[in-house]
């Protein structure tokens, strides 16, 4: 049996800022770009979301559900100092953490729990580690795998603790929402919603032929997820089994010309990972978050491994050049290789020297 945590960090943008000028404290803060520049909101501190303020909504909006909101420009580079600080304090728990951005990573606490400690104890103690250090406050979930994990993290926001027993799995899981689940996006919600299907007890509860047409080939997954088990590994950095390289624009950028240039440079960035890790891959993939802070990834498997220039720059701007349309604005953009070619053992050992590298960390051009 394995325990697991899932750890999120509340309101984690707001929040840095708050600690870092006690002014904010206890005020809505709306970390974002301001609303005459078309600015959207990167997260809100949970006193302006009692207004109905919510990431991802224009600033415009939220200045006006909230006029009393205190507009804050981001600080990619001080989010990503804290997330270090954050992840050095997981690292300290146990080796096997899955950070999943910046504020957010599984933890493999099995060891732990065998060691001796309670769940619950090392969730608290987790918590407490994290006010104390950092000034900021963790939501926790705990349980036998990632997924029961994640929604036990979500359900008690802020500075939550959710502690689901092994066995207690199907049973917590029963009266939540079906969107709740992973894999289970608003279409599918809505499809299962007009099948009168509501609930995750509701769901686990259906017939096998039911899941079988209802989901296809995901079916077995998703029935697993609805009962809470998922057998889904923590994956550490030592078992990554990518390389990306990422920027966040102070201002959106729409022109074709300046896109091309930055897909380039980061292509080479990550051909050069490669090779300083002699790996070689064979999925180019890109990712991209538009104005609005959607984020989407494109990919494409090439007929051969490598870890050249070229042909990443190549792939990674025919993937981007297809998403351009008029008007449309990018503030994200990442390339990543994956699918890696076995690598030598020597070069496995080489991995390791490198355990703080994760996937897709955001580095900030122009802040
Ligand atoms: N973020 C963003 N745009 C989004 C969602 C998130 O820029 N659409 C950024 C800002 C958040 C950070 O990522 O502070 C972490 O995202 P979370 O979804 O964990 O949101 P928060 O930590 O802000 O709030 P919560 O307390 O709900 O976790
Ligand atoms: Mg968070």
């Amino acid at each position: 049996m394995r325990h697991i945590i899932h750890a999120d960090l509340d309101a984690f943008y707001a929040a840095v800022e708050q600690l870092d000028n006690p002014e904010l404290a206890g005020k809505a803060v709306l970390v974002g770009g301001r609303p005459e520049n078309r600015g959207v909101v990167a997260t809100a501190s949970y006193e302006a979301r009692k207004f109905g303020v919510h990431s991802a909504m224009p600033m415009r909006t939220a200045v006006h559900r909230c006029p009393q909101g205190i507009i804050v420009p981001p600080r990619f580079s001080r989010y990503r100092e804290m997330s270090q600080k954050v992840m050095g304090i997981f690292r300290e728990l146990t080796d096997l953490i899955e950070p999943l951005s910046l504020d957010e990573a599984y933890l493999d606490v099995t060891s732990v729990v065998e060691g001796g400690q309670k769940p619950l104890a090392i969730a608290l103690d987790l918590k407490g580690r994290i006010a104390n250090e950092t000034g900021l406050t963790l939501s926790v979930g705990v349980g036998t795998c990632k997924s029961v994990a994640k929604i036990g993290s979500d359900l008690d926001k802020p500075d939550g603790l959710v502690v689901v027993q092994p066995g207690d799995e199907a049973e917590f899981l029963a009266p939540l929402a079906v969107n709740k689940l992973w894999g289970i996006g608003p279409k599918t919600a809505e499809r299962l919603h007009r099948e009168g299907v509501e609930t995750i007890g509701h769901l686990a509860g259906q017939p096998l032929e039911w899941f079988a047409r209802t989901f296809g080939q995901r079916a077995a997954s998703i029935r697993d997820k609805a009962m809470g088990r998922d057998d889904e590994p923590v994956h550490t950095e030592r078992t990554a089994k990518s390389l990306s390289s990422e920027t966040t624009f102070a201002n959106d950028i729409g022109d074709e010309a300046e896109l091309r240039s930055v897909v380039e440079r980061k292509a080479v960035d990550v051909a050069h990972q490669l090779e300083r890790k002699g790996l070689k891959g064979r999925t180019v993939s890109v990712k991209l978050r538009l104005s609005d802070f959607t984020t989407f990834t494109r990919q494409s498997t090439l007929p051969y491994h490598t870890n050249a220039e070229e042909p990443i720059k190549e792939t990674a701007w025919a993937l981007l050049s297809a998403e351009l349309e008029p008007g449309r604005t990018f503030r994200l953009l990442g390339v990543g290789v994956s699918n890696f070619d076995e690598p030598e053992e020597a070069e496995e050992q080489q991995l390791s020297l490198f355990p703080d590298d994760y996937a897709f960390l955001t580095d900030v051009e122009g802040v």
